[in-house]
């Protein structure tokens, strides 16, 4: 990978042995980003879909193990058709452009969230690219899609309770066991969320899984997430002190 000198730099900074190795991204500012440009809001999409390209890219180049990105909420269907259409058709292009590299690069792509509300064809060009990673052992691309955490939660406990009257009820019910019931279910909780847009809120994503993860914002709209931003978070990642409730070493 060709880096410049400034990212050069800075990834001279980090220390390689502690990447994180969970990263989740709400990817915020796009349709502003257009806006401002008197551009229409599928242009911000589309530029958007460029900074997936070089953030998958440049997470795989820095060994992180799994990336989360949340490209659709439940909620997002109250947008106008319009726009709705336009962003139902990146998921397709997305995978026509980059499967042949995301093979090559041992990625895993997969989905998190409700399939059944998802269009037809829309299924259907993304599990083509779905299936031909499934077997890849490197980096887990996972796309929220058609995602909210509340419904996620809710819809674990509905199978839970269904196979605990399976077994008689005599199972008790840990955490792990929820989780596993979750869309995450095989991944590690993320170890750091990166929100991209100037909101300062978690909007209904991997609300079980962010339980201890470090949050870091951004005002910088998605389509101008660079390089840079990202090493600059893994770096202030690095200088924090994840206790998980004790008190401190030091
Ligand atoms: C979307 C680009 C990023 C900014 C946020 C909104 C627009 C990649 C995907 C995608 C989804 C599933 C998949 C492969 C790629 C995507 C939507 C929007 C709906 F299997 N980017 N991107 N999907 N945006």
């Amino acid at each position: 990978m060709e880096l410049e000198t400034r990212e050069k730099e800075l990834l001279g900074k980090i220390d390689h042995r502690r990447i994180p190795g969970h990263v989740a991204m709400i990817m915020d500012g796009n349709g502003r980003w257009a806006q401002e440009r008197g551009l229409p809001r599928s242009a911000g999409h589309r530029q958007g879909v460029e900074t997936v390209r070089e953030t998958v890219r440049f997470c795989n180049y820095l060994g992180i193990k799994a990336l989360t990105l949340f490209a659709f909420s439940t909620e997002n269907w109250r947008r106008p058709a319009r726009e709705v259409n336009y962003l139902m058709s990146l998921p397709g292009q997305y995978l026509q452009t980059e499967l042949p590299e995301l093979v090559k690069n041992n990625v895993r792509v997969q989905l998190l969230g409700e399939r059944n509300r998802l269009p037809a064809q829309v299924l259907r060009a993304i599990d083509e690219g779905l299936s031909a990673t499934a077997g890849n052992s490197g980096m887990t691309l996972s796309f929220a899609l058609n995602y909210g955490a509340r419904r996620e939660i809710t819809r674990a406990v509905e199978a839970l309770i269904g196979d605990l009257q399976l077994k008689g009820g005599k199972v008790s019910v840990s955490e792990d066991l929820l989780a596993s019931y979750l869309y995450t279910a095989g991944l590690p909780d993320p170890d750091l969320l990166i929100r991209t847009g100037g909101e300062y809120r978690i909007s209904n994503f991997l609300l079980w899984q962010l339980a201890y993860s470090e949050l870091w914002f951004t005002p910088v709209y998605w389509p101008d997430f660079s390089r840079l931003h990202l090493l600059g978070a893994i770096a202030d990642f690095q200088q924090r002190e994840r206790r998980y409730g004790r008190i401190s070493q030091k």
